[in-house]
């Protein structure tokens, strides 16, 4: 593959053909949109505006000089997929929906200098190179889970997260909201979870949790860059927020202190109490009703103090509570111990565990996401001098993050049960936003390209020279990276 490093967009595109000449932003630049595309080119306007200090407007009118941004049925890329046509005279971006006419956003934003996006005016000059692209993504789940438990993380932040995740196409947060060391969002029917549950952090810090309306803000947010938000509630285990603020969800009846420690599998809901399952069902039922996306997801993992056959009946159990409030269940590969409703998705992580359950799960029609721990987690060490994360999957260098393909990471699990990837931030080590965002990069844009690129596009030698290319704008936007000795950074 002979790499054509000009266009350094990540994840790379499924044909890039530099064909044209460039075209020149200037002040007679228009960027024109009618009023399906309005929402997309607003966005755009605002990305390009800060930087080139130009007075673009989005008119619904064609004109010389144009930008322009279309929804065309003819496009036949699916619901994610776009055309980018550039030329001296114009740039056209077409595609059968809105999120398309995003992700080609994106795609633009990489094709212009880095300058753009600094939130100063720039010098300039404003060239995008004269491609022809068509693209679509290979998978429909391209996720980024951020865990705000263990530490808490403010409604700007993590607005900021995805807006560095949405650059490289993750089109899923999930949002890991409920965990030994705090629970994070607002149930009216069972006030104490945060008034008590809320209070604290590891190492014990504040916490915080969010309102309903902070919850929505987020998710709202995240709509605007066609991002679906997936809320996990943890359970049974992982869940001593939630006993240390409810007597009666632990089986002595006694509810346990607040914890800021890192163990795991201590903790987990008393399954044989009717007002667990009150619980539950007033929990889902809530989370359900300010959910706009078909998902939520149960947790599942390592409830350690739970005997298997009752950890069986609770994972079949928990899905009909889901099915229950109209969402489809998404829980991490121990929820296969149950029987699975059609419609479930399986979160693959430990890879320490053979395949015999995933495999089970997609014979009865599951599906699953994949996060292998070696692969995907943002929370491991990038080598053995990192000074934040945790190694009991081994580094996970940016080679590492890359080169592994959905289609044969487990055994019999084939490309068609794969319903994407996901990269998973558990926040133990990781306490602030500069944290999160070293943690971050370069690795999520290497697991975005392993969910939007084919198979036949990603060679580790390109890749490392596209990813060099971003570093600048990482800079121009102030976030934090790790500087990988992988990568030629210039
Ligand atoms: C395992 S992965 C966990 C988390 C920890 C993570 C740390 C999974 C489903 N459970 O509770 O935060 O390891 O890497």
């Amino acid at each position: 593959m002979r790499p054509d490093r000009s266009i350094a967009v990540v994840p790379r595109p499924v044909s890039v053909v530099v064909a044209n000449d460039p075209f020149v932003l200037d002040g007679s630049t228009q960027v024109s949109a009618g009023g399906d595309e309005a929402a997309v080119a607003g966005y755009l306007v605002d990305a390009l505006r800060a930087s080139t200090g130009l007075p673009l407007t989005a008119t619904p009118e064609p004109a010389p000089g144009v930008i322009s941004l279309r929804l065309d049925g003819d496009i036949d890329l699916g619901a994610e997929g776009y055309r980018l046509d550039v030329d001296r005279e114009s740039v056209r971006l077409r595609a059968r929906e809105p999120a398309g006419l995003f992700r080609g956003v994106q795609t633009l934003r990489q094709l212009l200098p880095a300058t753009i996006e600094r939130d100063t005016v720039q010098p300039g000059p404003w060239q995008v190179p004269g491609v022809c692209i068509v693209d679509r993504p290979r998978f429909m789940w391209r996720g980024a889970m951020l865990d705000v438990a263990r530490h808490f993380f403010t409604v700007d932040e993590v607005k900021r997260f995805i807006d560095l995740a949405v650059l490289y196409k993750i089109n899923v947060l999930h949002l890991h909201l409920t965990d030994d060391q705090g629970w994070r969002i607002a149930i009216d029917r069972w006030p104490e979870l945060t008034g008590i549950g809320a209070s604290t952090e590891v190492g014990g810090g504040r916490g915080g949790f969010y309102p309903k309306a902070d919850y929505t803000d987020i998710v709202d947010y995240a709509g605007t860059r066609y991002v679906t938000v997936v809320p996990e509630i943890d359970v049974p285990g992982h869940t001593n927020a939630a006993l240390a603020s409810y007597p009666q969800l632990n089986c002595d009846g006694r509810a346990p202190q607040p914890f800021t420690g890192t163990q795991v599998g201590f903790s987990a809901l008393c399954l044989d109490r009717p007002s667990t399952y009150e619980f539950l069902a007033d929990v889902f039922d809530e989370v359900a009703a300010i959910t706009p996306g078909p998902f939520l997801h149960v947790g599942g993992d390592e409830a350690r103090t739970v005997p298997d056959h009752e950890y069986a009946a609770f994972a079949t159990r928990i899905q009909k509570i889901v099915a229950s409030t109209g969402k489809r269940a998404v829980g991490w590969q121990e929820m296969a111990a149950g029987t699975l409703e059609a419609g479930s998705v399986v979160q693959y992580w430990n890879i320490d565990e053979g395949p015999a359950r995933l495999l089970e799960a997609v014979r009865t029609g599951a599906q699953v996401l994949l996060s292998p721990a070696d692969r995907a987690y943002l929370d491991m060490r990038y080598d053995a001098r990192t000074a934040l994360g945790n190694d009991w999957a081994g580094c996970v260098e940016v080679r590492d993050a890359y080169e592994w393909d959905p289609a044969t990471a487990v055994d019999g699990v084939t490309e068609a049960d794969v319903i994407g990837v996901e990269a998973a931030l558990w926040t133990e080590t990781v306490a602030d936003i500069d944290d999160v965002e070293f943690m971050t990069f370069p690795r999520l844009p290497a697991i975005a390209e392993v969910a939007w690129s084919p198979a036949d596009r990603r060679e580790w030698e390109d890749f490392r020279f596209r990813l060099a290319a971003q570093a600048p704008r990482w800079e121009a936007m102030a976030a934090n990276f790790h500087r990988s000795p992988q990568i030629p950074w210039t």
